[in-house]
């Protein structure tokens, strides 16, 4: 149900608690939008950095939004939380080793902000979470505050509301996402889906419709599930026409054209902090049930490996036609980080492949990555050396293509003779 929020119901001052990929870019358009927020966060650097008008994180025009924010005195952050009427958590949730997800930030988010609550106060988690864990933070909340009446035992008259509101905007395209997407927004009840209407209403143009807690933590892992569970079709099939000698790329374009089919496309494996990760809390709480997800998951998570298993033929064959010796073969990598056009290289499937190729083939291998300008200790430190696009054409006798960035879609190489080319993504051999 979309809901129309109530504009007797508005927010002046709010805390955003996190200030990392998602609650930076939403403390500031609050800010823009005249309320006045209170960053919080537990990293020293993040919060001198955002005080002096500067972001500590990659985001097309976050800088500019965080600087005219902080400048016009809408934004501050802060190590410690203080009062305000409304909280938003944006803390990681990563898994654990066994991906049981670790609610540790949550809790901790939790007992930082209960010390400050007021009654009338609206509490929303954004962070993604297992199914119950809003419940389970408003038990932290409750404990920690036995002064105040909360929704799981005090219903609608509770003093603190609390709702679960997913955050879902496209690295990349946050700013307009965070503005232009609809927003699913479960409260513990129907009064506090009123009040996180109300709040999301400041600046969201999409819809904000309605469930509750449970339903809307469903939701966001379902989404990137369904991501998932997609791409591993599509990686799938990059192994089956590998093994049938078919081009997957053109397969997938002409199987698109049936006006009920829509393929993603093969890659060197699911990167990010998102898509890789959220499928597990549905596998670890429902097992028996989550067949389809779990397999999907261990297709994509495995590969990575396929494509080593590639570069390292290629480097055979590569030796063999030279007639030297393995550890003569130059080995260049195109892509490092974890989608196209970013130069953010965390859980990157390509930085891993290049690692592991960096311990098998040591000080053979280039790396190009136009979107930075150093290498990650990982890499440097494995003897992979950093270059340009032309040395890497001119000099590797493999080339690796394992992300499909602007430049090697626009400028396709023509290669020399002899050259092994490995193309995750159909752009240098489809
Ligand atoms: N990928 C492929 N083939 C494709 C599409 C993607 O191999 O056809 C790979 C990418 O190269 C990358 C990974 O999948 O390694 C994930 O990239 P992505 O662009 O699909 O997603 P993210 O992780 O950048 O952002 C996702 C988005 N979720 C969905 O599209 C359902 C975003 O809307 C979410 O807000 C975000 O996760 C999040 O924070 O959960």
């Amino acid at each position: 149900m979309a809901v129309a929020h109530d504009p007797g119901l508005s927010f002046k001052r709010i805390s955003v608690v996190g200030l990392g990929y998602i609650g930076l870019p939403t403390a500031a358009v609050f800010a823009s939008r005249g309320v006045e927020v209170i960053g919080v966060d537990v990293n020293a650097h993040a919060v001198e950095t955002i005080n002096s008008g500067r972001i500590h994180i990659v985001e097309p025009d976050l800088d500019m939004v965080v600087h005219a924010a902080t400048v016009e005195g809408k934004l501050r952050a802060t190590l410690m939380p203080e009062p305000a009427e409304a909280f938003l958590i944006a803390v990681p949730t990563p898994f654990k080793n066994d991906h049981e997800p670790d609610l540790s930030y949550i809790e901790a988010a939790a007992r930082a902000i209960a010390p400050v609550l007021e009654a009338g106060n609206l509490v929303v988690l954004e962070s993604t979470s297992p199914v119950g864990a809003t419940e389970q933070m408003a038990a932290w909340l409750a404990a920690a505050r036995p002064d105040l009446t909360f929704p799981q035992t005090a219903g609608e008259d509770s003093d603190i509301r609390v709702a679960y509101c997913p955050e879902r905007v496209l690295p990349g395209h946050v700013l307009r996402e965070l503005v232009e997407n609809d927003r699913v927004i479960g409260g513990m009840t129907p009064r506090c889906s009123q009040a996180a209407c109300a709040l999301y209403g400041t600046f969201v143009q999409g819809a904000c419709v309605v469930t509750n807690a449970r339903t809307a933590e469903m939701c966001k892992l379902t989404e990137n599930a369904f991501r998932d569970v997609n791409i591993a079709f599509a990686n799938e099939l990059s192994l089956i026409c590998d093994k049938l000698d078919i081009s997957v790329w053109e397969l997938i374009a002409l199987a698109n054209r049936h006006p009920r089919v829509n393929i993603l496309q093969p890659g060197a494996g699911v990167g990010g902090h998102c898509i890789a990760v959220d499928p597990w809390f549905i596998v670890n709480r429902t097992p028996d049930e989550a067949r389809l997800i779990h397999a999907a998951r261990l297709v994509n998570d495995s590969k990575p490996q396929w494509v080593i298993g590639k570069v390292e033929a290629a480097v055979a064959a590569a030796a063999r036609r030279k007639g030297c010796a393995v550890s003569d073969v130059r080995i260049a990598a195109f892509g490092l980080a974890f989608k196209p056009d970013i130069d953010d290289l965390r859980e990157s499937p390509a930085v891993g492949i290049v690692e592991q190729l960096a311990t098998s083939f040591p000080g053979q291998i280039l790396a190009v990555e136009p979107n930075i300008d150093a290498l990650p200790a990982r890499l440097a430190t494995r003897g992979v050396a950093l270059a340009d696009m032309a040395e890497a054409l001119r000099t590797a006798d493999v080339w690796a293509l394992l992300v499909d960035h602007k430049p090697f879609r626009e400028a396709v190489p023509t290669p020399r003779a002899g050259v092994e080319i490995i193309d995750t993504r159909g752009i240098w051999s489809a």
